[in-house]
């Protein structure tokens, strides 16, 4: 049964693959799984029949027979946990990258995403400095920490997991802010990743979605 995402119709980024639909497409391909994409414009998001998806109103979601999820982690582990390809067999690895896949989403993904909120709603206050000067410190502190990790391995704890799937997608947010450049082995990370036929798939797919939107 061919799975049904949901995307924005239109998206602020224009197709740069910044909206959290890119890690479930991105996990999709990673394992094989056709699926098919359901857009939704700003307005429909918060129709009934879109908040019975997800009552917040938000992309993305996830439908599959009689099953409906929201909240991208959920989506992702769901894929990885009824395919194989993203989350190690034996029981302790395993745990290992779903803790990777909570790093990224509860420890790495708040400050990095405030940032981006606040340089967007925030620039004119008066406290706006001083507020992404905190951000940044807090995103440096992480950067430094996964770096110590990696060292001079591919990948978070062994293979590409679902771990690095999330983490990349949430590192991705700070290309160009001179935050992930500050760290080459990081960027060289998140460039590896990038790098995967799965991403470029899904990259291209979402990119379609706002060339479509521009020639129509
Ligand atoms: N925790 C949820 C999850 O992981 O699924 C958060 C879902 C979420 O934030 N969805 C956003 C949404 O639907 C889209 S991804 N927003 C509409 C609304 O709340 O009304 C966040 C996002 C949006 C736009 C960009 N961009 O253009 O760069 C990047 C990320």
């Amino acid at each position: 049964m061919r799975p049904i995402i949901t995307a924005f119709e239109s998206s602020p980024d224009r197709g740069k693959g910044l909206a959290r639909d890119m890690r479930v497409r991105w996990a999709l391909e990673e394992v094989g799984q056709p699926y098919d994409v359901r857009l939704v414009s700003f307005r429909a998001l918060k129709a009934p029949e879109h908040r019975a998806r997800n009552p917040f109103g938000q992309i993305p979601t996830y439908e599959e027979g009689g099953l409906t999820l929201f909240e991208s982690g959920a989506i992702v582990l769901h894929i990885a946990e009824r395919h194989p390809g993203l989350l190690p067999g034996d029981p302790d690895a395993r745990a290992r990258a779903i803790m990777w896949m909570f790093a990224a989403l509860n420890s790495v993904e708040p400050p990095i995403f405030e940032r981006s909120l606040a340089r967007i709603l925030e620039r004119d206050q008066p406290w706006f400095e001083q507020r992404l000067q905190a951000l940044d410190k807090s995103i440096r502190r992480y950067l430094g920490d996964l770096s110590r990790h990696l060292g001079d391995a591919e990948w978070l704890d062994g293979p590409f997991s679902a771990g690095d799937l999330l983490m990349v997608t949430v590192l991705r947010r700070l290309e160009g802010s001179g935050l992930l450049e500050a760290h080459p082995d990081i960027a060289a990370y998140v460039a590896r990743a990038e790098a995967r036929p799965a991403y470029q798939r899904a990259f291209a797919a979402q990119l379609a979605v706002f060339e479509a939107a521009s020639d129509g």
